[in-house]
This record gives structure tokens, C-alpha cells and sequence, in this order.
């Protein structure tokens, strides 16, 4: 790594971060069955069909995992609350196994001397509430709201921060227009309505974190560089478009209670009625903002194609497993932004980068220098970020295990630990040497 510690703030916060349905072992402990899962056993929708039942079985194996953590030196673990392994249908009856669960693991972290950073919704939407419409239904926000308070009565006084929900534009457009995540839709009216339910939703858990007196809450937000594919005025235009739907349209309605007009324009008579009254609510204060960073995108824009008319693809720069451009310019392009547009000097934390990448020898753990200069580069920029005035308290790396990619199956790898899938055999690469090293400085 080309950075050390002691380059950092002394407060400043270096951890790694996962997500429930992505390692937990979704089979344990009396979880209800989610969106994921049928969306994951319906043909086509995901390589080998694999699903997150087993996952890396962190459920269980979370002690051998949170000790990783503390032997490479981090301060913080970010995780996420999965909605129905607490509410298994969503709401009404709770889940005390889950409840338990959570509670052990945030006791866990706190005896290793790690902060506690919780995400509320990291994706796996109940499926008694899918069947309702889940995120297209704006009764959404309110069954959010009450999860959210069930499982902050029960493991709120330990956390250190609270975000509400991972990467909005995934949960909504991702997932409601270009169908590559669950719930698999197509369809603009639908995406119209999850693109603002959800951002409802996050001021509503918002507001029931604030009723119960909870500090340091805030939320994450996923960020894409759009560059232009050439000089043509298309290319500016996409450009424009693609941060309007991506980047702007989540942030926007969060911090100035409006909504980008290129994106209304799309969506037109599809947006929910009235959904101007809501952005009072959707427009709470943030203790922090989480940001979420790995790549950037060559934009055009085809004004005659219907809405957006929008294609993306990569440059010519390195790519990662995922084929996504490595660009570590473009994280400190939306730290010193962000700080400048919309947050000021409320914290900023990256709460995830990383690379997929597919590391050889036996179990994965022979030298990578690709993931290595990933992380090195991305910290690099987020420090060139804090000189140029961002207030960055933190930078988590995607992600702790080799886990459930969504679509991606088990294929692609994101760990900095390498997970046997086989036997669940943890196994650290040598960018969790490299990390290590780096902080012990
Ligand atoms: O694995 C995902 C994670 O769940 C959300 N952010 C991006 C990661 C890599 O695709």
C-alpha cells in the first residue's frame, strides 16, 4: 500500500464492510423468505442460480470473522439488519432469533474494540411485502419505519452509526427499470414510484431514529462517474442525464428537497400524486453521508430512443472482474463535490470500494498486486480529498469476505478474504496483509 496510518487524522475510521444477505447464510435462524431468493431461483436471473442460503455462513462463523477484522488492525465493521431475518413476513411478528443474533454480533464488535456501523436495508426485502409491491407501494416508508425501530429498541444503544438504506439507485432503478436485481422489473411506472418511495422510506426511518434520540444517523448513496463517450453533444447530454438519474436524483431530494427536472421529464405522470408534499419529509438533516465509489462510465445520450436513451460503457482504462474501469480520480471527484454542493462539512464516509477480482493459486491467497493498488489508490484520492477540504472521516473496504455478487453468484470476488465456498475455510489474501501493514503504521 502507498499510504500508512499515521497520513490520516487520528479519528479517522478504517474498516471493512458486508451485508446480511450477502454472507450471513440466509437458511439460519428463522429468516423469512425474500425477494432475493425467488428472483435468484427463477431461471436466468443469476448465474448458476446460486442464492444466499449458505452464503459464507457468517451467522455462525461471525467470531473467526470479526477477529480477522481486529487482527488487521481496523477500527469499524460495516453490516447491515436483514429486514426479514427480524420481521420474516415483513411486519407483525418479530423474529427473536434474529433479534439475538444482532445482539451477540454488536456485542462482538464491541469487545474487539470495533465501531459498529449499521445499515438497515442492504436489499433483501421480505416477500410477504414484495407480494404487495414492496418498494412501488409508498406504504413502504411506513413499514420501514416500524422495522426500523424494532431492531434499533433492541440493538440502538451499542451502535456506533446508523445508515438507513445501501445504494438507492440499485434498490430502485437498478431493480425497477433495468431489472438485473430482484424484484427483476421492467417497467417506468414502477420505477418512478420505487425512485421516490425509497428515498420516503429514508425519511421516515429517519425521523422514527430521531423521535428515539439516535445520533449519527445518515445513509449511503452509490456514485458512478459519467464521462462522455466523445466530444458530441450527445455525449454531454448523457452525461448530464446519467449523474441526474444516478447521482443526483437521491442527494438532491435528501439535501434541497428537489428532484432533477430531466428526470421528471422522464418520468412524467408516473411519479406518485402528490409526491411534492413528501419531499419535507424525505429532506432530514444527515449526521453523516455514506458514499459508495468503483468506477466511471463512458456516456451517450439518443434523444430519439425513448427515455432516457442512455448508453454506457467502459474506456480504455484497466478494468476490474466486473469489467468496470478502474478510476480512483473520480472518488475524489464526489468527496470534494458532495462537500461542495450539498454536505458541507458534514462527515463523509466511504463506506464501500473494492475490486472483484479473481486471484490465483491455492485458495486464492498468491500476491495480487490489482487489488492491492486498488484499495492503495482509492485511500490515496480520499486523502487527496481531505487536503482539498472534504471532511472524510472514513473508508471501508468492499468488502471483509468473498461473497454473494447478486447476479454474480459466487463468481466474482470481492474479499479481502478469500472464502472457500466448499468448506467456508477463510483465508486472508494479500491485500489483508497489505491493509494490515498500512494501518499498524
Ligand atoms: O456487492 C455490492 C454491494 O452489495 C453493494 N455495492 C456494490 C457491491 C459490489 O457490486
Amino acid at each position: 500500500m502507498n499510504f500508512k496510518r499515521s497520513d490520516f487524522p487520528s479519528d479517522f475510521v478504517f474498516g471493512a464492510a458486508t451485508a446480511a444477505y450477502q454472507i450471513e447464510g440466509h437458511a439460519h435462524g428463522g429468516a423469512g423468505p425474500t425477494h432475493w431468493d425467488t428472483f435468484a431461483a427463477t431461471p436466468g436471473n443469476v448465474i448458476n442460480a446460486e442464492d444466499g442460503a449458505m452464503a459464507c455462513d457468517h451467522y455462525h462463523r461471525y467470531p473467526q470473522d470479526l477477529d480477522l477484522l481486529q487482527d488487521a488492525g481496523m477500527d469499524a465493521y460495516r453490516f447491515s439488519t436483514s429486514w426479514a431475518r427480524v420481521l420474516p413476513e415483513g411486519r407483525g411478528t418479530v423474529n427473536q432469533e434474529g433479534l439475538d443474533y444482532y445482539d451477540r454480533l454488536v456485542d462482538g464488535m464491541l469487545e474487539r474494540g470495533l465501531k459498529p456501523f449499521q445499515t438497515l436495508y442492504h436489499w433483501e426485502m421480505p416477500s410477504a411485502l414484495a407480494d404487495l409491491g414492496g418498494w412501488a407501494n409508498r406504504d413502504v416508508a411506513q413499514w420501514f419505519g416500524d422495522f426500523t425501530e424494532i431492531i434499533t429498541d433492541r440493538i440502538g444503544d451499542r451502535v456506533h452509526a446508523i445508515a438507513t438504506i445501501n445504494e438507492p439507485w440499485c434498490v430502485a432503478f437498478l431493480s425497477h427499470f433495468l431489472g438485473h436485481h430482484a424484484p427483476g422489473m421492467r417497467d417506468l411506472r414502477a420505477t418512478a414510484r420505487a425512485m421516490h418511495h425509497v428515498n420516503l422510506a429514508h425519511g421516515e426511518a429517519m425521523l422514527r431514529l430521531r423521535a428515539k434520540n439516535m445520533q449519527n444517523c445518515g445513509v449511503v448513496l452509490n456514485f458512478d462517474y459519467p464521462a462522455p463517450l466523445d466530444d458530441t453533444p450527445e455525449a454531454l447530454s448523457g452525461v448530464d442525464l446519467q449523474d441526474a438519474i444516478f447521482n443526483r436524483w437521491f442527494i438532491e431530494a435528501m439535501t434541497k428537497g428537489t428532484y432533477p427536472e430531466r428526470v421528471l421529464e422522464g418520468f412524467g405522470a408516473h411519479m406518485p400524486a402528490n409526491w411534492q408534499d413528501d419531499m419535507a419529509t424525505i429532506q432530514q438533516p444527515l449526521d453523516w453521508l455514506g458514499v459508495n465509489y468503483y468506477t466511471r462510465n463512458l456516456m451517450k445520450h439518443d434523444p430519439n430512443a425513448p427515455w432516457p436513451g442512455l448508453s454506457a460503457q467502459p474506456g480504455d482504462l484497466a478494468t476490474t472482474q466486473m469489467g468496470w474501469e478502474i478510476y480512483p480520480d473520480g472518488l475524489h471527484h464526489f468527496l470534494t463535490r458532495l462537500a461542495r454542493d450539498y454536505v458541507g462539512q458534514t462527515p463523509l464516509y466511504v463506506t464501500e470500494n473494492g475490486m472483484a477480482w479473481a486471484e490465483t493459486g491455492e485458495n486464492g491467497a498468491l500476491s495480487h498486486p490489482e487489488r492491492v493498488a486498488y484499495a492503495s489508490d482509492h485511500i490515496q484520492a480520499t486523502h487527496r480529498a481531505i487536503a482539498d477540504g472534504a471532511n472524510v472521516k472514513g473508508f471501508f473496504y468492499w468488502s471483509l469476505l468473498d461473497n454473494y455478487e447478486w447476479a454474480f453468484g459466487y463468481e466474482k470476488r470481492f474479499g479481502i478474504i478469500h472464502v472457500d465456498f466448499d468448506t467456508l475455510e477463510r483465508t486472508p489474501k494479500a491485500s489483508y496483509h497489505a491493509l494490515k501493514a498500512a494501518l499498524a503504521q
